[in-house]
């Protein structure tokens, strides 16, 4: 039996924070999977997500697989189109962007994966994902058609966090992008995660442990990095067990 959220309330009330490590398959040779698994099981690394705006289909299925060879942290599937799943994962963010106003990536993409998910066992983790305003143009922006949430207007995203709760999410997500020039802002992170009641994930941008310890000391629950560890995998030395 899957457990994957139940271990995620129980760390948040315990207060252990949660690291991701998020592998691209459009970018990761699936040959390094070792040798950057092997890194990961001897880092603070809590959980492994795997996912990209654009990935070749079949990609992800292959990779993952391999990643469960070499580990027994969780993978979960943090997918940026219908096929990206695969039932090799243990789980999947269920992401609805509801910081945007495009219906097919609220709800569309949801419906047209259920007759895949119905042939899987993947835990499925339903997840508010909110795209913040962090500099440049990201991917998720291009790719969904959709605009990020000012990273002033703090009020609006705390509201938009908390109609994601409302609505029976079970996690929210503040992202600045992959590979953002500034991470979401403590003042954002402090103002989500007062009024929630959910588990809190943020990532973007995030390169180095000041930073990941300021998100943690503001109240993110989970932190998620990919382009930090694809860049320089030297990071994983800073994260020793
Ligand atoms: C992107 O939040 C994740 O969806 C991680 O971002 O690659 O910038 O660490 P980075």
């Amino acid at each position: 039996m899957k457990n994957i959220y139940q271990n995620i309330l129980k760390s948040v009330s315990t207060k252990k924070k949660l690291l991701a490590v998020l592998i691209d398959p459009d970018k990761f040779p699936v040959e390094n999977t070792r040798k950057f698994i092997d890194k990961v099981n001897v880092s603070i690394i809590t959980h492994v997500f795997v996912g990209g705006s654009t990935v070749e289909a079949g990609v992800t299925s292959i990779l993952v697989a391999e990643i469960k060879k070499e580990t027994t942290l969780p993978v979960i599937l943090f997918p940026g189109d219908v096929t990206q799943i695969t039932n090799h994962a243990d789980g999947l963010l269920f992401l609805s962007l509801i910081s945007g106003r495009n219906p097919d990536y609220l709800i569309g993409k949801h419906v047209e994966s259920i007759s895949k998910l119905r042939k899987t066992q993947l835990e499925v983790l339903p997840t508010g994902y909110i795209l913040i305003e962090s500099g440049r143009e990201t991917a998720v922006q291009r790719v969904t058609g959709t605009l990020p949430v000012a990273s002033a207007a703090i009020q609006k995203i705390v509201d938009t966090a908390k109609a994601g709760e409302l609505l029976g999410m079970g996690l929210i997500y503040l992202e600045a992008g992959s590979g953002a020039v500034s991470p979401v802002s403590a003042e954002i992170i402090k103002a989500v995660k007062q009024e929630l009641e959910i588990p809190l994930i943020v990532g973007g941008g995030i390169k180095n442990k000041l930073q990941l310890e300021s998100a943690y000391a503001s109240g993110a629950d989970m932190v998620v990095i990919g382009t930090a560890f694809e860049e320089d995998e030297s990071f994983f030395d800073d994260l020793l067990v």
